[in-house]
C-alpha cells in the first residue's frame, strides 16, 4: 500500500475506512443504505501492509468486448500479486465515474484507472485527483481535457486507424468485385456518442469514404454499443431505406442485432447478399459469424489492455519514466482467412 503510506500513513486509511463505515451504518439507519457488511468483513477487507490500491472506473457491462477488457483487469490485478483493487462499474453512465473517482480520492488510493464513457466532462475531477497527488492512468477510451498533466498516460486503441482500415478493405473488397465505380448505399451504427471509439470509427472511416464519390452515407444513428437499441435502429434503417447496400457498426454487439433485424427483414447477408456488415472489436461470437460470411470483415479492438496498465504502474513505482499514449496492437479478420484455425490462438 506504497501510495497510501506516502500520502496517509495506515492509521490514517484506517480513520478513513472506519469513517466510511459509520457512514455506511447511519445510511443503513434511515433505511437508505444498503446491507451492512458485517464488521469482521469490512475489516478484513483492508489492503495489507505493501499492497499498491489501485481504483478502477468501468465504462460498464455493455458488450463482450467490455466483459473480457474487465476480466483481465481482475485477472491482472490480484491479491497474490500484491494489489488491492477497488473497481467499479460505471453502467455507462459518466455521473457514476466521476462519483467513484471522488471515493477513491477519498480513500487516498495510489493510483486511478480510468476507462471513460465520454472523452469530456473530467477536467474538474482530475485535478482534484492531481491535487490528491494520486496519479491517473487512462485506459482504452480518451479524455479530452485542456491540461494534458491531469492524467499521466493512456493507453488504447487507436480509433481512427480502425475506422481508416475499414473504409480501406470496403474500397479494395468493392474493387475486387468490380463495383468501385457503381453507387453505394451506406448506414452506419455508431456507439456511444462522444466515445472515443465513436468518434475515431466515424471520422477515420469518413476520411476514407471523401475519396470515393460513389459511396452515399445514408444515415448514422447511435446503438450506444449495445445489441438491444442497434437491433431498434437497423430496424428503422430497413423501414426507411430499401437500398442499403453496407452496414458499419461499430462493435460487435450492434453488429449481432443488426443481422436479428435484417433476417427477419428476409435479406440475405454476405459480400454476394443484399447487405454486407463491417464490424468492429472481433469478440469470438462475431469471428465465428465472418467463417459463416454474415460479417463480411471484422476490425479488432484489443480488449486486453490490463498488462499495459501493470507495467505502467510497476515503472511508476520504480519511478522510472512512461509515454504518454500507448497503442495496443490490433488486426483484422475477414471472410477470406481460416478463423477457425486463428480463433485456436485466440483468448477472446
Ligand atoms: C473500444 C471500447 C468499445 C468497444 C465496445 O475500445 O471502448 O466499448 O468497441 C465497447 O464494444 O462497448
Amino acid at each position: 500500500m506504497a501510495g497510501i503510506r506516502k500520502r496517509t500513513g495506515k492509521k490514517s486509511f484506517t480513520a478513513i475506512f472506519i469513517f466510511c463505515f459509520v457512514l455506511l451504518l447511519a445510511g443503513c439507519g434511515s433505511g437508505t443504505g444498503g446491507d451492512v457488511v458485517p464488521q469482521e468483513e469490512m475489516e478484513s477487507s483492508e489492503p495489507d501492509e505493501g499492497d499498491i490500491v489501485i481504483g478502477i472506473s468501468q465504462v460498464g457491462s455493455e458488450s463482450d468486448w467490455r466483459t473480457t477488457n474487465t476480466e483481465a483487469y481482475l485477472n491482472t490485478f490480484t491479491e497474490e500479486k500484491g494489489y488491492y483493487l477497488i473497481f467499479e462499474d460505471g453502467q455507462q453512465k459518466q455521473e457514476n465515474q466521476v462519483k467513484a473517482l471522488r471515493k477513491f480520492i477519498l480513500k487516498g488510493v495510489d493510483y486511478i484507472v480510468l476507462d471513460p464513457i465520454v472523452e469530456t466532462g473530467w477536467d474538474a475531477v482530475l485535478k482534484e485527483a492531481k491535487d490528491a497527488n494520486i496519479p491517473v492512468i487512462i485506459a482504452d477510451r480518451n479524455v479530452l481535457v485542456e491540461d494534458e498533466s491531469l492524467y499521466i498516460c493512456r493507453v488504447g486503441s487507436d480509433f481512427m486507424q480502425e475506422g481508416r482500415n475499414a473504409g480501406e478493405w470496403l474500397a479494395k473488397n468493392l474493387e475486387l468485385r468490380g463495383r468501385e465505380n457503381t453507387d453505394i448505399n451506406i448506414v452506419t451504427l455508431q456507439g456511444t456518442l462522444g466515445s472515443t471509439a465513436q468518434l475515431g470509427r466515424t471520422l477515420g472511416f469518413a476520411e476514407v469514404m471523401e475519396k470515393h464519390p460513389n459511396w452515399n452515407m445514408l444515415e448514422y444513428q447511435s446503438g450506444d454499443f449495445t445489441q438491444a437499441k442497434a437491433y431498434e435502429v437497423m430496424e428503422y434503417f430497413l423501414d426507411t431505406y430499401d437500398d442499403i447496400d453496407v452496414v458499419i457498426s461499430e462493435n460487435d454487439n450492434m453488429a449481432f442485432g443488426a443481422i436479428e433485424a435484417i433476417k427477419e427483414a428476409r435479406l440475405r447477408l454476405g459480400r454476394n447478399g443484399d447487405i454486407m456488415i463491417i464490424s468492429f472489436d472481433a469478440v469470438r461470437d462475431a469471428l465465428l459469424l465472418v467463417q459463416k460470411g454474415e460479417i463480411a470483415a471484422d476490425f479488432e479492438c484489443n480488449p486486453i489492455t490490463a498488462p499495459l496498465v501493470e507495467e505502467i504502474i510497476q515503472k511508476l513505482e520504480r519511478g522510472e519514466a512512461v509515454e504518454k499514449v500507448q497503442y495496443v496492437e490490433e488486426t483484422y479478420f475477414d471472410y477470406k482467412m481460416d478463423i477457425e484455425m486463428l480463433l485456436e490462438n485466440r483468448t477472446y
